[in-house]
């Protein structure tokens, strides 16, 4: 389980200037963060704008960020979609590239029971020998998980962590109270790394590290040593790049996407309905490029 525990981006949706998912600009963003040092990437989730992509799409990239790292970097295949017929042949085809471990949220779009999220998850990870990991995220789905499904769901022993995205840090520490030491816990939101990873989470999973792995990585090492004067500092400059990426028109991703062709990598734009960063806007993506440039330094 220790090639878990690091800075693992979530992986971004690569198109190429029609919007149509691009083989060279997926392998060009795995490595370019391969290079950066991160621990691996979590390929298809809310990042990868999932919801708005079709199976051979998302197979298409999980298959290009497999040529291209798989081996080097634990890659988790997100396999959440709205059937669970899709969600097994996402699993089945991820286990076929090598993939290290599966996930997804609970099924979306009716409020269903929890013996039916139970069964959905089940399904998948029977689909495959992949460990799987749970992934919480009531903001999206708006399902929160409860201790009660928790606990039915560890006792396989495929389960081998939890991404929870949900706010109350509280969350995490009950996870990993109830889940034991071998049990992983990713850290969902970004701006609580730090806090998240001093109430017990052993990892973390988020939409924007790839912005800037650096600054992630830097609070990795300054929680491991124990250096926590530092590790508050950086996620306070980090939360102001987060705030700054999120003020913008458009969207989150929109934003990062620009911010990352100021980079040097160019991975497209959004897919609608998520909108493209416009007009002024624009011009401030420039000064939050500087601004991570002289976090770093
Ligand atoms: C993914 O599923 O691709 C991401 O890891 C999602 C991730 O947990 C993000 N949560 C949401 O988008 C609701 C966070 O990383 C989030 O982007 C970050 O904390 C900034 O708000």
């Amino acid at each position: 389980n220790e090639k878990f525990k690091g800075i693992i981006p979530a992986f971004y949706a690569c198109y190429d200037e029609a919007g149509v998912v691009s083989e060279e600009r997926t392998k060009a963003l795995s490595l370019y963060l391969l290079e950066k040092g991160v621990k691996g990437l979590y390929v298809g989730g809310s990042s990868g704008e999932c919801i708005y992509q079709n199976l051979e799409e998302r197979k298409a990239t999980l298959k290009f960020v497999a040529e291209s790292v798989g081996g080097k970097l634990a890659l988790i295949a997100h396999v959440g979609a709205p059937s669970t017929r899709e969600s097994v042949e996402l699993a089945k085809y991820a286990a076929e590239l090598g993939y290290d471990a599966l996930s997804a949220i609970p099924p979306i779009y009716f409020k269903l029971p929890e013996s039916s999220i139970y069964r959905y998850w089940t399904d998948i990870i029977e689909a495959s020998e992949l460990p799987f990991i749970i992934y919480n995220i009531p903001q999206t789905t708006g399902y929160n998980l409860s201790l009660n499904l928790f606990a039915k769901m560890i006792e396989n022993k495929k389960v081998i962590g939890v991404k929870n995205s949900s706010m109350p840090v509280l969350d995490i520490e009950r996870f990993k109270a109830a889940g034991g030491e071998d049990f992983i816990v990713f850290n969902g939101p970004d701006e609580q790394y730090v806090a998240g990873r001093l109430i017990g989470a052993d990892s973390g999973i988020g939409g924007t590290y790839a912005a800037m792995p650096e600054l992630y990585l830097k609070a990795e090492e300054y929680v491991a040593t124990g250096n926590f004067a530092k590790a508050r500092s950086i996620q306070k400059d980090i939360n102001n790049l987060i705030i700054a990426l999120c003020s913008l028109n458009g969207n989150m991703y929109s934003a990062i996407k620009e911010v990352l062709k100021l980079r040097g990598v160019n991975v497209g734009s959004v897919r609608a309905p998520l909108e493209p960063v416009t007009g002024a806007d624009l011009d401030k993506v420039a000064a939050i490029k500087d601004q991570i440039d002289a976090t770093i330094a």
